[in-house]
């Protein structure tokens, strides 16, 4: 990351800069004292009080820029601990470009690189890694319980259990020295309880942790529902029924859909993604090809999966390929057809996976059928999935799960081996687990990739 030891002063639009508001928040920081900002105010700052809003105006020279409210934050009582400066000016796009143009043009200030503010309050400790990782998960949320856990996080929720786990863990490392260095004063045997004891409560306290690692944790932050089948078995018809518009083309020449599509759909504080992708058949279209590749991607990493079949339209080698997947919801188009449940009864024989699959008339759907499939199957399988409020961090779930699997093996090695050493030095491979999770450790690519989905201004 470029700028881990940069002391620049850095200014940047926090409230985005995608379209026209009211108001636009731009935070500078990093400055010495107010004099910095001699000349670009028509107040005088150097008598203002940390934390008090002050009205005055923005100059450009002689030119009177805007009116603006202005708040000063004096490290390391401040946000990330340095000295910053929040102006609250007028949301006009331009007028946002021309306000840091007039602080950033003389090479005063640069412009925050995404994620730096917050970046620089981790440095001075004002956050730790978890915390971090909370803001993140916060400003990305697509849903309330992202949202939930996001603000527990930055509350410092889990870091807590990770420090209830280090001092476990500390607890057994000194029953362990106890064993070596003063088995003379305390008796083997109150050693060995101790011991046993200690390491009984650290690995119950990784697998509490472990039970809310869940495989599917991925998809429940950002929850795609995808639509999938060969050509023809109605895809399109379904998602332009789901979102009530003729978004996608829908037509009987097969690989009309070349891509996927893709169309927000919020429900009960979630904001899924439906997809629709394209038919998975044999094709010599590059460009089609591509779109069936891409289709599979997305199909791994769904939340749901919503097979449609056919009967009318088979392809089996084609097919056999989209069994490879679960689906929550397997659906019979063309139920209206002459002829259906004679072509239907052929498939099932051919593939029996999917004999459960309902009849379904794609032309004749109403609104109980979409309230229906969102509350009853897919809401209700998001609100099982998060009910034991998982753990939804990709770094904080591997690294519990090596957890998990680390104290396995010291607990075989603690009953089985008598040297002491030994059992020493994988007990130090607990402890680094331990250390990266609360984050101690953190290694530069781990920031990387945490900084990496944050926005300018945060
Ligand atoms: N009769 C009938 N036609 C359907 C049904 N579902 C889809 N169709 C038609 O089948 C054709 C292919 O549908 P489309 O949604 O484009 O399939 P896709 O290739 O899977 O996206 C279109 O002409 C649809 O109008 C259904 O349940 N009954
Ligand atoms: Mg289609």
């Amino acid at each position: 990351m470029k700028f881990l030891d940069s002391d620049d002063v850095i200014i940047a639009c926090s409230t985005g800069m995608t379209s026209n508001a009211a108001l636009a928040v731009i935070r500078i920081s990093g400055f010495k004292d107010l004099s910095f900002f001699s000349g670009f105010f028509s107040k005088n700052l150097a008598p203002i009080e940390p934390r008090k809003v002050y009205y005055t105006n923005l100059l450009d020279g002689e030119t009177h820029l805007d009116d603006l409210c202005l708040t000063y934050f004096k490290g390391p009582h401040s946000y990330n601990g340095e000295n910053t400066l929040e102006l609250s000016i007028h949301g006009n796009l331009l007028h946002v470009e021309r306000v840091l143009n007039l602080f950033t043009r003389n090479g005063l200030c640069r412009l925050a690189s995404p994620g730096e503010f917050t970046y620089r309050g981790l440095r001075n400790k004002k956050l730790n890694l978890s915390q971090v990782e909370g803001l993140d998960l916060f400003l990305n949320a697509e849903s309330v319980f992202a949202l939930g856990q996001g603000l527990s996080l930055l509350n410092g929720d889990l870091q807590e259990n990770y420090h209830k786990l280090y001092e476990l863990f500390l607890r057994h490392k000194s029953a362990l020295e106890l064993s070596i260095d003063f088995l003379d004063d305390v008796g083997e045997e109150t050693a060995q309880g101790y011991f046993k004891e200690s390491l009984l409560g650290l690995a119950k306290s990784v697998s509490a942790l472990a039970k809310r690692v869940l495989p599917q944790s991925q998809s429940l932050i950002e929850p795609d529902i995808v639509l999938v089948g060969l050509p023809n078995s109605g895809k399109s018809s379904l998602f332009n029924f789901l979102l009530s518009q003729d978004r996608a083309i829908v037509s009987s020449i097969a690989g009309t859909t070349r891509d996927y599509l893709a169309e927000k759909i919020q429900f009960d504080g979630v904001n899924y993604r439906l997809i629709d992708t394209a038919g998975v058949r044999e094709t010599k279209d590059q460009i089609e090809s591509q779109g069936v590749a891409r289709s599979l991607s997305r199909l791994k990493n769904a939340f749901f999966r919503i097979l449609l079949i056919n009967p009318f339209e088979t392809d089996d080698e084609a097919f056999a390929e989209l069994l490879k997947f679960d689906y929550d919801l397997i659906y019979f188009s063309h139920s209206d057809v002459a002829g259906f449940e004679e072509k239907k009864t052929l498939f099932v024989d051919r593939f029996c996976r999917v004999a459960s699959g309902q009849n379904l008339n794609i032309l004749s759907l109403d609104e109980k059928f979409i309230h229906n499939i969102l509350k009853l199957h897919i809401n209700k399988k998001y609100l099982s999935l998060t009910s034991g409020n998982p753990i939804l961090l990709d770094r904080h779930k591997s690294l519990i799960l090596q957890l998990e699997t680390a104290i396995r093996s010291y607990q075989d090695l603690a009953e089985n081996e008598s040297d002491i050493a030994i059992i020493g030095s994988e007990l130090n491979t607990l402890g680094h687990c331990i250390s990266e999770l609360i984050g101690i450790i953190s290694p530069d690519q781990v920031l990387d990739s945490i900084f990496s989905n944050f926005c300018i201004g945060k």
